[in-house]
């Protein structure tokens, strides 16, 4: 079984300064996750393997950012029950576009929770995940309201000329 709640899978090792964004939240929240490179096109064997055992492995949800022709996360999605989040990661030659279409473009029945182009998006796949785990974990649940409490009391009233 794995030890974590949440895969974080990506296409490619470039995806990484993207994806960490979502660890870096889920490490705020006490959320614990296991990062793997898994891509559909160039690994699809470890692809299917991952996608058909993650549950058994006892993953709760995965969160998929794969850029450019970004298949991953549906055909991960294809491929298990768990819930998928899809992180569109901005590509070079389409800023991210293709990759935002590619996931959320997914045809009735096999649904990807399809995110913002990029840094945000990977930032609200962590804090969605959050949000469903803490349905069921009290200490999540308290996490994440700690965190949007913060976010909230860092907003200041009136606009200030320092950065
Ligand atoms: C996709 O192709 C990956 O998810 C990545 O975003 C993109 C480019 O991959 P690299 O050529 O940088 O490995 O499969």
């Amino acid at each position: 079984m794995a030890q974590a709640d949440v895969a974080i899978i990506m296409g490619s090792q470039s995806d990484w300064p993207t994806m960490k964004h979502a660890a870096d939240t889920l490490d705020q929240l006490g959320v614990s996750y296991e990062a793997r490179i898994v891509s559909a096109h160039r690994t699809p064997d470890r692809m299917y393997d991952f996608a058909k055992s993650a549950k058994a492995e006892g993953f709760k949800i995965i969160i998929a950012g794969a850029g450019g022709a970004a298949h991953l996360p549906g055909m991960t999605a294809a491929l298990t029950p768990l819930p998928v989040f899809g992180v569109p990661v901005e590509s070079r030659a389409l800023s991210g576009e293709d990759s935002l279409l590619s996931i959320v473009q997914m045809p009735a029945g096999i649904p990807v929770g399809t995110l913002a182009i990029g840094k945000a998006g990977a930032t609200n796949a962590a804090l969605l995940a959050a949000a469903v785990l803490g349905l069921t974990d009290e200490a999540v649940a308290t996490a994440l309201d700690s965190y949007r409490a913060e976010r909230t009391a860092a907003v200041a009233d009136t606009p200030s000329d320092s950065d």
